[in-house]
């Protein structure tokens, strides 16, 4: 061979090579900027990956660049509406460290960002679906207008792939002798499959006079069914493959469970939403509480209890005082819901620890 075929070899190997780089830029930049995550692989009809209890796509959903789920969400202003842009999209979430499930998220996170606006305040929401199915935001409990109801075939057609929806309306309780509560928004598309794999996050309506508390928090109840020898993550059922084995509060399992720090004498809110599709039965150690509101609707006479059930949609706002310094732990009363994959403990606990 002479040296000018050896030159034409060597310029057609590097043109080979260039092409190859070039087609596997595009094949990554198309999966991950034109298509949302799985969508190539997804049949994007009604319906779609919804196939009863089939698992959500993992290869090619980034991991989630959030730790933490459900904080407030700042909004812009634009003439006095507060403006908020929801993104709907698939992250691996971590809910135990090393322990991963693909979630349907706002914004990327588990729950979804906590959304806290005064009675009466105009919202609009930009819900930009980047989810491989189609979807819709109800927002629960809230006197939206009937356009604004977010239920597909019913009141509005499926956000499709890739397409922007805006619901706007004035964030007034539906019970409308209710003047502000604990709410909250989910899809109301395939809830089985999309509540199920995390699409929700908290709606707060502070009341014009509210009740101040020294600490307060949202806790976001969930369950998962992730199979740790495929990876897969499942919307849990009450069906064989889907039983949940994972339960999280505010997107993770105890011990990743966010500690409440209270000094003693410290009045205590809690607002429970069961963003799920099982009931708990939540219990305080230490001392018992009053149930202060029911789906956002104030008790006249806050009965006493310690342990409150909270059901798939429901909310329960707890109050109580830190009379008595320890670590008191909230937990689940199920014994299963307080596993991790049959490990105890885990799932739904999270530590009250007073200090003083
Ligand atoms: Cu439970």
């Amino acid at each position: 061979m002479n040296e000018r075929s050896t030159s034409w070899i060597a310029i057609a190997a590097l043109f080979t090579a260039a092409l190859a780089l070039a087609l596997a830029v595009v094949a990554t930049v198309r999966v991950s900027d034109d298509e949302p995550a799985g969508a190539a692989e997804a049949d994007m009809g009604h319906g779609a990956a919804g196939e009863h209890g089939a698992p959500a796509l993992t290869e090619g959903v980034p991991d989630a660049t959030a730790t933490r789920g459900g904080g407030v969400l700042e909004p812009r202003i634009e003439n006095g509406v507060w403006v908020y842009e929801l993104q709907t999209r698939p992250v691996r979430w971590e809910i135990l460290l090393g322990t991963k499930v693909t979630a349907y998220t706002y914004n990327g996170t588990v729950p979804g960002p906590e959304i806290r606006v005064p009675y009466g305040q105009r919202v609009r929401f930009l819900v930009k679906n980047d989810l491989p199915d189609p979807t819709t935001v109800h927002w629960h409990g809230i006197a939206v207008p009937n356009a604004m109801d977010g239920v597909p075939g019913v009141t509005q057609d499926p956000i499709e792939p890739g397409e922007t929806f805006t619901y706007e309306f004035d964030a007034i309780p539906a019970g409308r002798d209710s003047k502000g509560g604990t709410f909250l928004y989910h899809s109301h598309f395939e809830e089985d499959r999309q509540v199920g794999l995390g699409l929700a996050g908290a709606f707060v309506i502070e009341e014009p006079n509210p009740v101040r508390y020294d600490v307060e928090r949202t806790i976001m109840i969930s369950e998962w069914a992730l199979d740790t020898a495929t990876g897969e993550t499942r919307p849990p059922m009450e069906m064989e493959g889907s039983l949940p084995n994972f339960f999280t509060l505010n997107g993770k399992s105890f011990p990743a469970t966010e500690t409440i720090e209270a000094k003693r004498g410290d009045r205590v809110l809690l607002r429970l939403v069961g963003a799920g599709q099982f009931e708990h039965p939540m219990h305080l150690h230490g001392t018992d509480f009053r149930i202060v509101a029911k789906d956002g609707h104030p008790a006249e006479q806050p009965p006493a209890a310690d342990v409150v059930q909270v059901a798939p949609g429901e909310r329960y706002d707890v109050a109580f005082t830190a009379t008595e310094p320890g670590k008191w732990v909230f937990h689940c009363h199920i014994g299963h819901h307080l596993t991790n994959d049959g490990d105890d403990p885990g799932g739904l606990i999270l530590v009250v620890d007073v200090v003083g």
